[in-house]
């Protein structure tokens, strides 16, 4: 088969006005140690918008989603909340703070977790297959669903081009959380993809599980989604997380592994069979790509897991431009000797470009979690909604109104504050307008 040029989109989501450290994540040890310290929205935004800015500067195709229109009313009436929005807020906050928290959460900002996306050029039917992850496991990251679905609907929306699946049933044999644990190696002179699916647990019950964190990816949603998307078993590679690593605070793949292109950097502790996993993914990318992919390990003397999990060295996003190989991390790592020596002992990277993140880093979130890759041809790209995509005018604009909208840090108080959530609602109903988006709202 010819191998047909592919462009690798980035897709990343503005934090929202509401922006906090809820602790809501269990397993998560960034989002429990931030648990109620001052949140900084506006930073939150801003340090997203320019990683978004960096990746338009190195010549790479960024596009822009709005955050969620936060604090979700419709969730906390189905819990019971009546009245009008500014009684739904106090009694909320009287009577069950931890749910008003978890119904302002700017969770959708992690866009990796947002879906699992699989290319024209692998699937059988040589169309875009998109299935929104059912983030079933944490109640505050579901409220995301409906509205992520939606978004991706009306950006990707034309049905000759993409193929558009419901998200897969809300329960726990099919929790997914998206492309957090979905990798796709390819190579340049290949039409066709690799794909690698880490899951934390299965219906295998032979299979030895986490102890004291959950396991938030089945293997059973990723069976179904390479069903759904076409995928031929000869692109696919399932592999189970370590149990031990989730313990450490490992609750997605992309903490412990970065794949770009023909380059996998992973920790030697990431898998149950780390070993077997690899052999199992040169044995496919041999027969796919007649080449074998650039596998890098990190040895667990040179970064425990912990200073994996500290660090986020995985999480950094790697981007190829004019042909140098970026490795993008979380300015974290420059503070964590480990990660800093490693990442001086990297070959196979040009580059390395470090980033302010640490509003997101406190909640769990680097530079690769921001992103939600979608690689696509060129004609698919012209076809999508063009609102979204970066340009220095709209990069302009947006910066305009988290200025001027977004608070600058916030408490759980300022939810009574009516004055702050009219300022949300017309940041967020604004950058609606700014991406040609509003008619969502
Ligand atoms: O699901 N944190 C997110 C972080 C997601 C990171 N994504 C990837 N690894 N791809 C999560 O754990 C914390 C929210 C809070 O505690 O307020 C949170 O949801």
């Amino acid at each position: 088969m010819k191998a047909v040029a592919m462009l690798e989109l980035n897709a990343d989501c503005l934090a929202a006005p509401t922006h906090h450290f809820g602790g809501l994540a269990f397993g998560n040890v960034a989002s429990l140690t931030s648990k109620a310290t001052l949140s900084h929205p506006k930073k939150a935004a801003l340090q997203g918008l320019e990683k978004m800015k960096l990746l338009f500067d190195l010549g790479l195709p960024q596009l822009i989603f709005p955050p969620h229109p936060k604090p979700c009313y419709q969730a906390l009436k189905n819990l019971g909340f009546e009245g009008s929005k500014s009684t739904i807020i106090t009694q909320a906050y009287k009577k069950a703070p931890e749910l008003l928290l978890m119904c302002s959460s700017s969770s959708a900002m992690w866009m990796a977790n947002a879906a699992t996306i699989t290319p024209s050029t692998d699937s059988c039917d040589q169309k875009v297959h998109i299935t929104p992850a059912n983030l079933a496991s944490n109640f505050h990251r579901s409220l995301e669903v409906p509205l992520s679905q939606k978004l991706l609907r009306a950006i990707f929306f034309d049905e000759k081009k993409f193929i558009h699946h419901p998200p897969l049933a809300a329960a726990s044999e099919f929790f997914d959380e998206g492309a957090a644990n979905h990798t796709r190696l390819w190579q340049k002179k290949s039409s066709q993809g690799l794909h690698l699916f880490v899951f934390g647990k299965s219906q295998n019950k032979k299979e030895k599980k986490a102890k004291k964190y959950p396991a938030r990816q089945t293997k059973e949603a990723q069976s179904a989604i390479s069903r759904l998307h076409l995928l031929d078993e000869a692109e696919v590679v399932f592999a189970q997380q370590n149990p031990h690593a989730i313990d450490q605070g490992v609750f997605h793949n992309d903490v412990v592994a970065s794949g770009h292109e023909n380059l996998y950097l992973f920790h030697e502790d990431a898998y149950a069979n780390t070993q077997k996993v690899m052999e199992e993914l040169q044995k496919k990318a041999l027969k796919l790509f007649g080449k074998e992919l650039m596998l890098v390990p990190i040895k667990r003397d040179d970064m425990p897991l912990q200073d994996a999990v500290r660090s986020y060295f995985f999480n950094s996003q790697i981007v190829t431009s004019n042909t140098k190989r970026i490795l993008i991390a979380p300015i974290e790592c420059k503070k964590i000797k480990t990660a800093k020596n490693c990442l001086e002992g990297l070959n196979c990277i040009d580059k390395v470009l470090f980033v302010p993140l640490n509003e997101s880093m406190k909640n769990g979130g680097g530079p690769a979690c921001l992103r939600l890759r979608i690689p696509l041809t060129s004609v698919e790209f012209k076809s999508i909604h063009q609102g979204v995509v970066f340009s220095m005018p709209l990069y302009e604009k947006l910066k305009q109104i988290i200025e001027k909208y977004y608070p600058d840090t916030l408490h759980l108080d300022d939810f009574l504050d009516g004055s702050f959530l009219q300022s949300a609602e017309t940041a967020t109903y604004e950058i609606y307008q700014a991406l040609k988006l509003e008619h969502l709202l």
